[in-house]
């Protein structure tokens, strides 16, 4: 698949993209849902443009009130490796991100990512996770990792995000520091492995979801530092029931998995 690279101003960085496009699978879609990002979607797209100019950037609006559809046409229209997907209304993060696979499945592209349009996830640390492709199947960007940070966030936040994260490494079993986070690059296979046509959970959950799956499956899920930094612009779409919904699940799935667990064990012994 062609892509421009006319944004980049680095030659030295342009030949890296390629070589690290090339070792983890082909051509790369960031996805990036928005819901009134208007101030912050245009500096996103630039930005990964710019670090990541070989990838295509697909845009998952839910009918923004404040316009943000229209100003992603507007750059859909001035750079053929930006598309929109305009859906009918807000129905969460993890529709807006089904919805994105499924487009980006459809078009054969060998490796997803998953972005945040509000200025959190930095496109400079995209290099970095689409190499770690090389030998994963799944890479998380992590925060809570050796190398990881986040800037400006409230100590509640951060008391938030390193308490569920900590509920979920023991409810599930499983090894990972930050399985809530939403920075993170799947080749294109585990995707199509992990059916996705049930997955209903959203926000947070969604993220954790996903991690989980992928691990059942036995995919390698590594996990690499990056910099989150906390959104200047525009409104957090977090709230409590999406928390509730993720303590929820989370809280089902390790049942669920404990008692499986117990069960092999007494068909063994039997
Ligand atoms: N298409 C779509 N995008 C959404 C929806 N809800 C949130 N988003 C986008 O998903 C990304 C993450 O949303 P945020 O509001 O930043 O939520 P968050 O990052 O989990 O929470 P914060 O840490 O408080 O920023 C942003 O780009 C949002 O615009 C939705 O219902 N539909
Ligand atoms: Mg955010």
């Amino acid at each position: 698949m062609r892509t421009s690279t006319s944004l980049c101003p680095c030659r030295h960085r342009e030949r890296r993209l390629a070589f690290v496009t090339e070792m983890s699978g082909g051509s790369t879609c960031v996805i990036i849902p928005t819901f009134n990002e208007a101030e912050n979607l245009p500096r996103a797209v630039e930005q990964v443009r710019r670090f990541a100019p070989e990838v295509h950037v697909l845009v998952v609006d839910d009918a923004s009130p404040d316009g943000t559809g229209d100003i992603a046409d507007d750059m859909a229209a001035r750079d053929s490796a930006v598309h929109v997907l305009h859906r009918s209304g807000k129905a969460g993060l993890g529709a807006a991100y089904l919805a994105g696979f499924d487009w980006a499945l459809e078009r054969g592209f060998d490796v997803v990512v998953e972005m945040d349009a509000d200025g959190s996830h930095r496109a400079e640390d995209l290099p970095r996770l689409l190499e770690a492709l090389t030998d994963a199947d799944v890479v998380l960007g992590s925060r809570w990792v050796p190398g990881g940070q986040v800037v400006n966030w409230p100590r509640s936040r951060e008391v938030l995000s390193r308490g569920g994260n900590l509920y979920t490494r023991l409810a599930l079993g499983i090894p990972l520091r930050d399985a809530t986070g939403g920075f993170r690059a799947f080749r294109a296979d585990v995707l199509r492995s992990i059916a996705l046509d049930d997955v209903a959970s959203q926000g947070y959950c969604f993220q954790v979801d996903l991690a989980w799956r992928a691990v059942q499956r036995g995919f390698r899920v590594k996990e690499v530092p990056i910099t989150f930094v906390e959104r200047e612009i525009g409104t957090s779409k977090m709230s409590r029931s999406i928390v509730a919904e993720a303590l929820w699940r989370v809280t089902q799935w390790g049942a669920a998995h404990r008692w499986e667990q117990v069960r092999r064990i007494r068909r063994r012994s039997t």
